[in-house]
C-alpha cells in the first residue's frame, strides 16, 4: 500500500517487527494512546463553547460539574491504558506520585511503563492556543509479576522504548518514534482515523528560529545572554526570527518542521529552567534525536541524565543539531 493513505492502524501492524522486543505488546499500547488523544482531542474541540457548557469549576447546563482539561486529560489517558491492562505503571506530571497497575488479575504481568504530560501548556487553552499531549515508555527494570516501583520510572532517557506527542493544533497530529525514525500522522477528525502525513521526519541541521521566553533575558546566565545576542547579531544567516508560543509541543512541532531551536533555560527565578526531565524533555530529546537533531541540558545530551526524582526539573536545549551545539559552545564559555 501506499504511504499517501496509510493509517496509524495499518502502519502500526506493519511495522510491529521493527518494534524492539516485538511481543505485540507496544503495539496495543500505542494503539491505546492513539484511542485517548481522540477522546482528549474531542474535548479540547468543545472548549471554546466554554460559556454554553460551563467554565471548569462550575455546574454545567446538565448539571455536570465540569473539569479543567489537564486534569480530564489525564483522567482519560489513565483509564485507558489500565481499562486496556497495557501498562504495568503511570507517572503523570498531573499525579504526586507514580500509579502501580496490577492488572485485573493482580498478577503484574506487564512490561511498559508509561509517563506523560497529559496536557501541557493548558493555560493556553482560555486563548485559543494550541496544546498537546507528551508520552514516553519504557520497559520495566523490576521482575515481571511483581508491583512497579520508583526504580521503573527513575531511568535516562536513553532507555526509552517509544515516545510521542499529540499536537492538538489547526489540526490534530501525532508524532511518535519507536526508535527507527519518526512518523507523524494527521488526524481526519469526519472520520476519526489518522493517517500518516508526515512519514520519516527529518529537522534540518540548522535553522533560522530560536525560540526561547527571551522577557527573562536580565534573568538568564552569561553564556545563554551571549548565544540571545548572537542570534540577534547580523553576520552569516543572522539575525534569526524569534517564535515563541508558550507550548512546548507546538514551539517544538514548528521547529521540527521548519529548522529551529527550543530554549527553556535556568533563570533567576527558575534555577533549573521549569521542563520536567521525564515527561517533558526526554520525550521531546528521543523524536529529536530520531529526526537527526540534538537535545542537552546546555552542558550534557538530555537522554544521558539519570533521573534522581520523578518531577525533576532540568534547563532544556533543542532542536536542528547545530544550532544546539552553537549554544552548548557559549553555554561552556561562561561555565
Ligand atoms: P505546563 O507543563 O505547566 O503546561 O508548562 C509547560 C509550558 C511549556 O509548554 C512552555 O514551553 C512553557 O511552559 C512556557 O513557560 P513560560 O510561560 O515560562 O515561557
Ligand atoms: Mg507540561
Amino acid at each position: 500500500m501506499t504511504n499517501k493513505h496509510k493509517t496509524l492502524g495499518e502502519f502500526i501492524i506493519e511495522n510491529q517487527q521493527s518494534f524492539q522486543y516485538s511481543s505485540g505488546e507496544l503495539a496495543r499500547l500505542i494503539n491505546s494512546i492513539r484511542l485517548a488523544a481522540k477522546v482528549v482531542n474531542h474535548e479540547i474541540r468543545k472548549a471554546g463553547l466554554v460559556d454554553i457548557t460551563g467554565a471548569a469549576g462550575e455546574i454545567n447546563v446538565q448539571g455536570e460539574a465540569q473539569q479543567k482539561l489537564d486534569v480530564y486529560a489525564n483522567d482519560i489517558f489513565k483509564e485507558t491504558l489500565i481499562n486496556r491492562e497495557i501498562v504495568c505503571g503511570i507517572a503523570s506530571e498531573e499525579e504526586d506520585d507514580f500509579v502501580i497497575v496490577e492488572g485485573s488479575n493482580k498478577k503484574n504481568e506487564n512490561n511498559y511503563v508509561l509517563m506523560m504530560d497529559p496536557l501541557d501548556g493548558s493555560s493556553n487553552i482560555d486563548v485559543n492556543v494550541s496544546v498537546g499531549t507528551i508520552f514516553s515508555i519504557y520497559r520495566r527494570l523490576t521482575p515481571t509479576g511483581t508491583p512497579v516501583t520508583i526504580d521503573d520510572f527513575l531511568q535516562p532517557g536513553r532507555n526509552q522504548v517509544a515516545a510521542g506527542y499529540v499536537a492538538y493544533g489547526t489540526s490534530t497530529m501525532m508524532v511518535f518514534t519507536t526508535g527507527d525514525g519518526v512518523n507523524g500522522f494527521t488526524l481526519n477528525p469526519a472520520i476519526g482515523t489518522f493517517y500518516l502525513s508526515h512519514p520519516n521526519m527529518k529537522i534540518k541541521e540548522t535553522g533560522k528560529i530560536y525560540s526561547i521566553s527571551e522577557g527573562y533575558y536580565a534573568h538568564f546566565g552569561k553564556g545563554m545572554q551571549a548565544y540571545l545576542n548572537y542570534c540577534k547579531e547580523e553576520e552569516g544567516d543572522r539575525p534569526y526570527t524569534a517564535r515563541y508560543i508558550g507550548s512546548l509541543v507546538a514551539d517544538f512541532h514548528r521547529n521540527l518542521l521548519k529548522g529551529g531551536i527550543y530554549i527553556y533555560p535556568r533563570s533567576k527565578t527558575a534555577p533549573n529552567g521549569k521542563l520536567r526531565l521525564l515527561y517533558e524533555c526526554n520525550p521531546m530529546a528521543f523524536i529529536a534525536e530520531q529526526a537527526g537533531g540534538k537535545a542537552s541540558d546546555g552542558f550534557t545530551r538530555v537522554m544521558d541524565i539519570v533521573p534522581t526524582e520523578l518531577h525533576q526539573r532540568i534547563p532544556f536545549h533543542t532542536g536542528s543539531k547545530q544550532m544546539v551545539i552553537k549554544s552548548e559552545e557559549f553555554m561552556a564559555k561562561y561555565k
